[in-house]
């Protein structure tokens, strides 16, 4: 099988790669022209919001399935350039369509990746979400997801294209840019180790419950949706239980033999935090078999020891 992985240089993407080779897909992915793919892989440079350049790599390519990470993936950043936000998640995803829509291979799968936060602000007694749950997205990003999800429906419905929508929960592990919950306090506490930080760890809110995945199992759902995911369908990948971020922070703390403070940052309060989201993961267990292997425990473990291996040159 031939894959094509659209934005394969972040944090996702290198794991992709490594679990569709491992499984014997021949594997391309695309990356922008300043950036680097470090794993095996024949790479293509592109910038999604060229769209005769997506069509080109297409027709280089004809792959069976495509998957399209290529994003503005961070909350955060999302509040601050929401236009740049709209325009990578939004008509990134429809010149990723529309090139599909043109090329001259009739017959490839494309999955778009989005995201839990896509429900928003959830009823009280909404969870477990279902994928037939309203989206009420709470922040910008969510909302270009939301976006991209009724896009991949529409396109899906319209011109019968065989689109998979993937509605990732919070996931985590080695690598992970530390503007992610459970990358920056394990970074943070690598640091105060090493000495390069007082030991104090800042934190945002930490009373907020979301669902997190190792991320090696979320690459291995996104293979298998390849080949066993029903086309025009959506679905949820995440563990199906949420924690406290309190409990990542008291587990990442507890892994440490240092004596650490906890201090809020009101930097790190988002502008809208919802306080829970679950997932109901049923529909991607009976279609596929996949269920997360990988303990929350063992995702922070792992990350934590990346840090401490890996903190930048000072
Ligand atoms: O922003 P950069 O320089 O890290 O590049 C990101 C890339 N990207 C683009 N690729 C092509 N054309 C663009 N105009 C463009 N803008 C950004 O997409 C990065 O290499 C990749 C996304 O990787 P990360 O930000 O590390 O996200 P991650 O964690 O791999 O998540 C992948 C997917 C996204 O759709 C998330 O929204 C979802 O999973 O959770």
């Amino acid at each position: 099988m031939k894959t094509l992985i659209i934005g394969g240089a972040g944090f996702v993407g290198g794991y992709l790669i490594r679990e569709l080779s491992a499984a014997g897909a021949e594997v391309h992915a695309t990356c922008l022209p300043f950036e680097n793919i470090k794993e095996r892989c024949t790479s293509h440079n592109l910038d999604i919001l060229d769209k005769e350049a997506v069509c080109e790599v297409l027709e280089q390519v004809q792959p069976d399935v495509i998957y399209h990470l290529a994003a503005q993936s961070s909350v955060s950043l999302s509040w601050k350039k929401p236009q740049m936000t709209a325009e990578i998640n939004v008509v990134g995803t429809i010149n990723v369509l529309e090139a599909v829509r043109s090329a001259s291979k009739q017959d490839m799968r494309i999955i778009l990746i989005g995201s839990g936060e896509e429900y928003g602000f959830i009823r009280k007694d909404a969870c477990p979400l279902t994928e037939d749950e309203p989206l009420r997205p709470g922040n910008i990003y969510a909302a270009t997801k939301a976006c991209q999800g009724m896009l991949g429906e529409i396109y899906s419905r319209a011109y019968k294209m065989d689109v998979v929508m993937v509605r990732a929960f919070n996931h985590s592990g080695p690598e992970q840019l530390p503007v992610f919950v459970i990358s920056d306090f394990c970074r943070q506490i690598a640091e105060i180790e090493a000495g390069r930080k007082s030991p104090e760890i800042t934190v945002g809110n930490l009373s907020a419950k979301r669902d997190f995945t190792d991320v090696r199992d979320v690459v291995r759902a996104y293979r298998l949706l390849g080949t066993k995911g029903v086309s025009g369908r959506t679905y949820n990948i995440g563990r199906g239980k949420a924690v406290e971020i309190s409990y990542i922070l008291q587990t990442a703390l507890s892994a440490s033999n240092m004596k650490i403070e906890v201090r809020q940052d009101p930097a790190k309060m988002r502008a809208s935090d919802i306080p829970l989201i679950e997932p109901d993961v049923s529909l991607i267990r009976q279609d596929t078999g996949w269920t997360a292997e990988i303990s929350m425990e063992q995702t922070i473990e792992d990350t934590l020891n990346y840090w401490r291996n890996n903190l930048p040159e000072e």
